[in-house]
């Protein structure tokens, strides 16, 4: 099990400057909870990241869902970001070649790696996945989370795929900065781990989806950060949402940390 040691401190053990930028803004903003925006015009999407930008660490995005995404989008985005002092995490979920990868990280109509802080990847091809995200990624500064586990039922990521997840990333430290998982996977202070499914009453959608509560991913599964979607951004007063997950999601690292 991870060292009780608070986001601060592990801040500073850090190297990876976006890990530090994030971990240090946690504790100062004393939240852990990241909004997955999963709405479908540039309007919405902005007006609602403004309303929860107080009350997060970071906004996580699906920019392929986004009926008119523009250049105007990105900077309305990315000013928010500096409003609000969150981190933008990109959702792309990568899963092709090395050669491939480096093409849709850097082209096409979004440009992912010229404004995402973090983006991720599945595991599923190997490390040359990695080694085409880093070529682009990395002298622009930016982390990647390996998919080490997957909230919804059925899905393949467990057992040896897990655990040789956690090689590539400890293969890969100057660019992968943690996982995507249901709990924590590794006892290194550096590699962060960020939990989706996650609702205030653990249930299921209809595809499949499965949550757990703040407290649940926050102190025993011990990982760092919840990621809600629907919970915030479908709820009557995103706002009031907004804040319960980060005040559950906060006092329940408060509780682990004593
Ligand atoms: N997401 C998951 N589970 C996963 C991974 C990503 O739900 O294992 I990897 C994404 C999908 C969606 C968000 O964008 O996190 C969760 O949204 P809801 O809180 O609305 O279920």
């Amino acid at each position: 099990p991870r060292k009780m040691i608070s986001y601060s401190e592990r801040a500073r053990l850090c190297s990876h400057p976006v890990t530090r930028k994030l971990l240090t803004l946690m504790e100062e903003k004393r939240t852990n909870l990241t909004v997955s925006v999963d709405l479908t015009t540039a309007a919405e999407i902005i007006s609602m990241v403004d309303k929860v930008g107080p009350y997060v660490c970071m906004i996580k995005t699906h920019v392929d869902i986004i009926e008119d995404f523009s250049q105007d989008f990105i900077s309305k985005l990315t000013d928010l970001a500096v409003k609000h002092n969150f981190i933008i995490f990109e959702d792309r979920k990568f899963a092709d070649i090395g050669h491939t990868v480096m093409q849709q990280y850097s082209g096409g109509m979004y440009r992912i790696a010229d404004w995402a802080n973090i983006t991720n990847a599945h595991s599923l091809p190997g490390s040359g996945v990695i080694q085409g995200l880093k070529q682009i990624g990395l002298p622009k500064g930016r982390g990647c989370l390996l998919i080490a586990e997957m909230s919804s039922s059925g899905n393949l990521c467990s057992g040896d795929y897990t655990k040789e997840t956690v090689k590539i990333a400890e293969g890969n430290r100057d660019f992968v900065i943690g996982f995507v998982c249901q709990s924590a996977i590794s006892d290194d202070p550096e590699f962060l781990h960020i939990t989706p499914g996650v609702q205030l009453s653990s249930g299921q959608d209809q595809m499949g989806q499965n949550y757990v509560t703040p407290r649940e991913v926050i102190l025993n599964h011990k990982s760092d950060i919840i990621i809600v979607g629907r919970g915030i951004i479908k709820a009557e007063d995103p706002v009031i949402a907004a804040k319960a997950y980060m005040e559950a999601g906060y006092s329940a690292y408060m509780e682990r940390m004593s």
